[in-house]
């Protein structure tokens, strides 16, 4: 069936007000641009004419500024799943002007199958090549995409010619059989591949293909600072003495860790580390640090659900495909963050919160409770099922107005039950077999900034009878005092009912 080359605003007419729209990518890795710039110009144009035209969004993750931004700014949002990280569209959700449910990664395909959000009416896929017979070879981030494409009614596809057509094979493209027939997902160690290079679509579903040149929207890496490098050597230390006790193989188990400079520095650290053997990395970002460390021999093989990479990096795994193509692999999310997969790996996972509480409860979502930040992403995808999960975060935010640790989290991701260790810049909580009050004092002790150490005591110092020694008149202190003064260091506890 010979394909129909269309323009980016062509492809916008085939997107209704309330369709529901899945769009490729995870990260902005392998997201449309176009496409996504053209329905944003018609809703404003709709929107110039007195019609309604808003657009539910399924992305794999957060996506670039030509996605969530343009159509945030062009208020075209009815609602939104999962993470995002879009300044604009995070002012949407806040002002609730646009509505967000945040899910596991892993979970959002089956959720489309399952019915449970709703019919996919069009996916907008980015594309390095794609075949009259329907064969569609994804770019740099996979995502959703072979389940929007085989649920949608349309299919348009971004064909972006700064991908070449020899990634083919980069990918492996598998999706589950649904419940009750579903069996093991076959992999056994990072490297197995399981599916198709390619994502098979019903070509008669491909309403029109855009040609497009235009670049990954790759942020850059911020330059490491002391405290970003003191908690990847904290990181890279503490698992280099698990393995001298011998709680990690000496073979070591694949890693996994989430986005941003944090993850960019522990990942360095380790790879800098000579007492970590040369690893390999299952993950669902693949960053610059992994790169770097591969062509260094450090890291043997990574799969990921995207190349989340500077664009000078990715050029150059384009420009060096022979050495790269047997030492990446990019799955779909459902893979990529897969619990029976991370369980069965036994994967060392390591993400970010925004805070923790001093019992071990994780925030990596809500600024003060109440503001989204970007969502949970793959963190609990992970957190739950990895062999060894850990936290990383700054002691302290806002030049130390803001402590990462309080007395009761304000909202919460990841439970005690999930969380195995935290580390800051000054050190490691271990929590492992620790009841509640043990935590507190490993968590205080290890890696609460010492202008926050005696308010915390004080806090177990209340006498609160039970378990886990909470006060319900003063858990929220300091996000009160936050709010009241603009510094958590200001909190008096006489100010409050002992
Ligand atoms: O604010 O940008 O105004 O300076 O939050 O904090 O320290 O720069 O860290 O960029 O790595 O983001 C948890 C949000 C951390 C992220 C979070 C302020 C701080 C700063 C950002 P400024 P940093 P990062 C991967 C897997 C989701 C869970 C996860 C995230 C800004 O890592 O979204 O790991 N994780 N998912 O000043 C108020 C606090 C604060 C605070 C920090 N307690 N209160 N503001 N900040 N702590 C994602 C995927 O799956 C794709």
């Amino acid at each position: 069936m010979a394909l129909k080359f269309i323009s980016a605003e062509e492809a916008a007419s085939f997107v209704h007000h309330d369709d529901n729209v899945g769009f490729s990518g995870f990260t902005p890795a392998g997201c449309p641009k176009a496409v996504p710039v053209a329905i944003a110009k018609k809703a404003k144009e709709e929107h110039a004419k007195g019609n309604p035209f808003q657009i539910g969004m399924f992305t794999g993750a957060s996506t670039g500024d030509k996605l969530d931004g343009e159509l945030a700014r062009a208020n075209a949002v009815k609602f939104r799943t999962p993470y995002q990280s879009s300044k604009d569209l995070r002012g949407l959700l806040n002002s609730r002007e646009a509505h967000y449910f945040d899910l596991h990664l892993s979970e959002l395909a089956q959720s489309l199958r399952y019915g449970f959000l709703g019919k996919v009416d069009v996916a907008i896929v980015e594309a390095a090549d794609v075949t009259e017979d329907g064969e569609i070879i994804p770019t740099s981030g996979v995502g959703i995409t072979p389940t929007i494409c085989r649920l949608a009614d349309r299919i348009i596809v971004e064909l972006n010619k700064k991908h070449p057509k020899e990634i083919r094979g980069m990918h492996d493209i598998y999706e589950p059989q649904d419940p009750p027939y579903r069996k093991e997902i076959p992999i056994y160690t990072p490297s197995d591949r399981i599916g198709t290079p390619y994502v098979k679509v019903d070509p008669a579903k491909i309403v029109g293909v855009v040609v497009t040149e235009e670049e990954n929207e790759g942020g850059a890496f911020s330059p490491l600072d002391d405290v970003t490098m003191a908690i990847g050597e904290n990181v890279a230390n503490f698992l280099v003495s698990e393995m001298a006790a011998g709680r990690l193989p000496k073979e070591f188990v694949p890693l996994q860790s989430g986005v941003g400079n944090v993850a960019n520095a522990v990942l360095g650290c380790m790879g800098a580390n000579p007492g970590i053997p040369a690893f390999n990395v299952y993950t669902e970002v693949i960053q610059d640090a992994v790169i770097a460390l591969m062509k260094e021999g450090r890291v043997k093989f990574a799969s990921g659900c995207s190349l989340t990479v500077s664009n000078d990096v990715l050029n150059d795994i384009y420009s060096n495909l022979d050495f790269f193509k047997d030492k990446l692999l990019l799955r779909p999310q459902e893979i990529s963050n897969n619990p029976e997969i991370a369980r069965r790996l036994g994967l060392v996972a390591i993400n970010t919160a925004l805070e923790a509480d001093i019992f071990g409860n994780i925030n990596s979502t809500h600024v003060s409770g109440t503001r989204m930040m970007n969502g949970i992403g793959g963190s609990g995808d992970f957190t739950r099922s990895a062999m060894l999960s850990i936290f990383t975060t700054p002691s302290t935010a806002k030049g130390g107005k803001i402590s990462a640790f309080v007395p009761m989290v304000s909202h919460m991701d990841h439970s005690e039950h999930s969380v195995k260790v935290i580390i800051t810049e000054y050190g490691v909580a271990d929590l492992r077999g620790k009841s509640p009050i043990q935590r507190a004092q490993a968590i205080i002790e290890n890696c609460v900034h010492p202008e926050y150490k005696a308010l915390l005591t004080e806090y177990l110092e209340m006498d609160i009878k039970g378990h886990t020694p909470q006060n319900l008149n003063a858990c929220f202190a300091f996000h009160r005092e936050l709010a009241e003064s603009g510094d958590m260091r200001n909190v008096d506890w006489s100010k409050f009912n002992k």
